[in-house]
């Protein structure tokens, strides 16, 4: 045997650089079920159970195509539970030339797999990652010099770059972006689609009882798995989302309402991430369907804003700034996340369902997690080292490379403007306009303090009180302060005084 290459469980794509010159006949695959991997975060049941599946269909996959692939199950007898072991024992037992791997998706692992081939003295050979349209050196440099980082220049870049909905050189409908169309509030009555769901197949569900009974103390539901677990699983999902949801996605993106935990998103993120679907092929999938007619250009755009803006955007912060990005924090904020984060068991409606869908699902859409679990915890001052523990722990689609600096800088503002140009904060208002869980909620969005009160209503003012030395000077809030300083003395004090008492019951 001449190569050992690894495929780790966010790798699962056929083109993935450590196979391209691979040889079925010479080299062997490495795949491992790891406790570590499993456990270095509480991930959600779901999350693991759909990881380990794609593994798995992935390793047969690869057999099918003539490649002996070690495989080993978490359970094995003598699985040592890391990379580190598992491809120590696989050195021993197969001898191989050299290591090839496609560099991980994460600062922790990488720092690891540069010390193998010292540790293990055979040759190691790191890739880089080609499944992203801009790499890290190509970030480093359209951040090199710039005071600000802003995704939209960085976007506009990638569309010319990728040459999604440009012709002759301009954006297709002579602007780059639409997102002024892309606020409505969502009706009940409204035709919802689902996601496709699966029904687990062998492979799943030999998955699914080991999960059971390795990982009964983690987070989250494990009954009624649903997510796919193969490429072509994954396609489908896709050609179900470009066929129900992708006309509504924009109008609709930053929509709430009760007991419908997708209304027009994708619920494609976690296909993606473990590299089941290729981010160039769905907006290019995206793009025929604007010109096909079947959708709109503010859904269209905004869609693939999302993957080719958002995604790489958010990837390059995360090379570019770690390792000292995970430590920012900066509103020094300490508070300890409540537990019902883990639980649900909230009287707030808003939480009690993003929650909810959270633990059963492993999933909620962006504005959920932005500016209802994220915009609660900046509120009240959690630490921010702590939310990003949680946020990598129960959604399905959540790496670090993706989850801590849409954590840390787009949600919690830890990073002090890096990512934002201001933090999502909001008082109960937006939730109210934005969705339907007000009406049921034991508080209530109209009134401004006291025991019945939204409590996010005085939460806000409270963060923006204590956080005005910080703040105060940031252009954009200059309207709010403005409005906080006209208050009377005994209005902000009832403020304060509210906030105070929610916070001290907490
Ligand atoms: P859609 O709304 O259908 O969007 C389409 C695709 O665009 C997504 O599948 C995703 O690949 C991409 N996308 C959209 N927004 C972002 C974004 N801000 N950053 C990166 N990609 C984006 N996304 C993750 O993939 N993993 C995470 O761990 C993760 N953690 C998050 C934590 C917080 C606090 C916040 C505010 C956002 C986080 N996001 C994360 C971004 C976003 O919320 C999810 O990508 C999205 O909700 C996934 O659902 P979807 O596939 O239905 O997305
Ligand atoms: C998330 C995850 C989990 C839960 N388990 C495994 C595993 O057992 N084996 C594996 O190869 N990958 C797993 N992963 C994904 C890895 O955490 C991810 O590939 C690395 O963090 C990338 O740096
Ligand atoms: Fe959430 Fe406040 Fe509305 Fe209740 S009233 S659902 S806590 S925003």
């Amino acid at each position: 045997m001449r190569n050992l290459i690894l495929i780790m469980g966010d790798q699962l794509s056929p083109n993935i650089s450590s196979l391209k010159d691979a040889d079925p006949e010479r080299d062997h695959i490495l795949m491992v079920e790891v406790m570590e991997e499993a456990t270095y975060a509480k991930h959600h049941k779901k999350k693991i159970a759909f990881i380990f599946s794609a593994m798995r269909h992935f390793a047969e996959e690869l057999r099918e195509t003539g490649f002996t692939v070690r495989y080993v199950k978490l359970d094995a007898p003598k699985n040592t539970g890391s990379f580190n072991g598992e491809l120590g024992r696989a050195i021993k037992d197969l001898s191989p030339e050299k290591i090839i791997v496609t560099e991980p998706s994460e600062y922790r692992v990488l720092s690891d797999v540069l010390t193998w081939e010292d540790r293990y003295s055979v040759p190691i050979d790191v890739r880089e990652d080609t499944r992203f349209i801009a790499n890290k050196d190509e970030f480093a440099n359209w951040a090199a010099g710039r005071k600000a980082l802003r995704m939209e220049y960085f976007y506009r870049e990638m569309r010319r770059k990728t040459n999604l909905l440009i012709e002759d050189g301009k954006p297709v409908g002579g602007k780059w972006n639409y997102d002024s169309e892309n606020r409505k509030p969502a009706d009940n009555d409204m035709f919802m689609p689902s996601p496709l769901s699966f029904e687990p197949d062998e492979i799943t569900r030999n998955v699914l009882s080991l999960v059971d009974k390795q990982f009964s103390d983690h987070f989250g539901d494990l009954d009624d798995f649903w997510f796919g677990a193969t490429r072509q699983d994954a396609e489908k999902a896709l050609n179900h989302f470009i066929e129900t949801a992708l006309e509504n996605f924009g109008a609709y993106q930053d929509a709430m309402l009760i007991g419908q935990k997708y209304l027009y998103h994708s619920v494609l993120s976690l296909y993606l991430n473990v590299g089941l679907l290729d981010p160039i092929d769905i907006c290019r999938r995206a793009q025929e369907a604007y010109y096909e007619g079947k959708a709109p250009l503010n859904s269209v755009e905004g869609f693939i804003r999302q993957i080719i803006g958002w995604r790489e955007y958010i990837r390059g912060i995360y090379w570019l700034k770690m390792p000292d990005y995970e430590k920012s924090n900066f509103f020094d904020a300490t508070r300890a996340l409540p537990n019902f984060y883990w639980t649900g068991a909230t009287d707030m409606r808003c939480m009690a369902e993003a929650i909810g869908q959270t633990k059963s699902d492993a999933y909620a859409h962006h504005i959920q997690r932005l500016m209802v679990t994220g915009n609660f915890a900046l509120l009240i001052g959690a630490n921010p080292h702590e939310i990003h523990e949680w946020y990598l722990a129960v959604y399905a689609d959540a790496f670090e490379w993706v989850e801590m600096p849409n954590t840390i800088g787009m949600s919690q503002f830890a990073d002090g403007g890096l990512l934002g140009s201001k933090p999502y904060i909001s008082s109960g208002n937006y939730i109210a306009k934005m969705s339907n869980y007000c009406g049921s909620c034991k508080y209530n969005v109209k009134e401004k303090t006291g025991e019945n009160a939204c409590p996010f209503n005085a939460l806000y003012w409270h963060f923006l009180d204590r956080n005005s030395d910080k703040l105060r000077s940031n252009p954009r809030l200059g309207p709010v302060y403005r409005t906080w300083d006209r208050m009377s003395d005994e209005k902000r004090k009832d403020y304060i005084k509210s906030a105070n008492k929610f916070l001290n019951q907490l």
